[in-house]
């Protein structure tokens, strides 16, 4: 297809992030077809359920191949098609509550694999097709339509979280600065392993974050986001979870593992070590 699925008549709401995320994988994919000299058919966005997924139908211009799944299964589906298509660049798109909330189990397995995809999460601390229910990322106390009286629950530190659980590529970004998001997820897509790019994408209907995260100084409001100090040492883990513990909203790379091995180069080394068998060979195995 050269142009975007008429067929979805879905539309984001005005001054939603999730056009500026659209907008930075639309950079994004562009420049690594041109700089690698990959179609673009060779990528495929696996997209999860929510606003935010339905970012695969509303790419404009060329277009990536694109699988809208079921809710919270992004992972596996991408892990199916690492498997059987090894060589093709796969983008994952989802929201925070499909990737946080009844996705997370998901997270930790692919990491220690190191499955190697590149997934974009359009954080707005809301479900925001569902129509504002709360999600990990939003804070305690926080009003939304299935916590009335405030959410009795932490927030989620979804950086933090990546960490742990070994994640060897991870970058923080902002729907509102396309241009530099764009590069995060470059880098997150020609890293050889899991990348996860967490992106700040405001819900203007049920979650404006946009004062909290720009600041307003009419108000004496300090913004959240700052840039990561160029001196920071993305190779070093500690570091990196400093900076996801620390107030305010980082934004660029906290992590990029140097030592990443894919897992498909962790397969082709175990390939290599396996043996054919007979069917005897096979039959005795079972000891019977
Ligand atoms: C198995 C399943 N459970 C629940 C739903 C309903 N549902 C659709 S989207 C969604 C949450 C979306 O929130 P998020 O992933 O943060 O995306 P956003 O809309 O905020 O971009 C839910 C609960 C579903 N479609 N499938
Ligand atoms: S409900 Fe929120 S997340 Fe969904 S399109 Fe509207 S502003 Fe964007
Ligand atoms: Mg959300």
């Amino acid at each position: 297809m050269s142009a975007k699925n008429q067929e979805y008549d879905f539309k984001w709401c005005p001054g939603c992030g999730d056009f500026g995320v659209r907008r930075a994988i639309e950079f994004a994919l562009k420049e690594f077809s041109a700089t690698k000299s990959i179609p673009i058919e060779k990528t495929v966005v696996v997209a999860g359920i929510g606003c935010s997924g339905n970012l695969v139908h509303l790419i404009e211009g060329p277009q990536p191949f694109g699988i809208h799944g079921i809710h919270g299964r992004t992972l596996p589906i991408a892990l199916g098609v690492k498997m059987a298509r090894p060589e093709l660049n796969v983008l994952v798109v989802a929201g925070d509550g499909d990737f946080l909330s009844i996705g997370a189990e998901h997270i930790g397995p692919q990491a220690q694999r190191n499955l190697n995809v590149c997934v974009v999460i359009m954080d707005n601390g809301v479900y925001g097709l569902t129509k504002g229910q709360s999600s990990p990322t939003a804070v305690t106390g926080q009003i939304t339509t299935s916590t009335p009286y405030g959410k009795v629950e932490a927030k989620l530190n979804p950086l933090a979280l990546y960490l742990s659980l070994g994640v060897s590529f991870v970058a923080s970004g902002f729907s509102g600065k396309p241009r530099e998001l764009a590069k995060l997820i470059v880098t997150g897509m020609e890293h050889k392993g899991f990348a996860i790019v967490h992106v700040q994408s405001p819900c203007t209907t049920y979650n404006d974050s946009y004062e909290f995260l720009k600041g307003d100084p009419k108000k004496n409001i300090e913004p959240a986001l700052y840039d990561i100090p160029a001196a920071h040492d993305t190779s070093d883990i500690a570091s990196a979870l400093k900076l996801a513990q620390a107030p305010g909203m980082p934004i660029g790379i906290l992590y990029h593992a140097q030592d990443s091995e894919p897992l498909e180069t962790r397969l082709e080394t175990m390939k290599k070590k396996a043996k054919a068998r007979n069917t005897q060979e096979l039959v005795n195995a079972f000891n019977i």
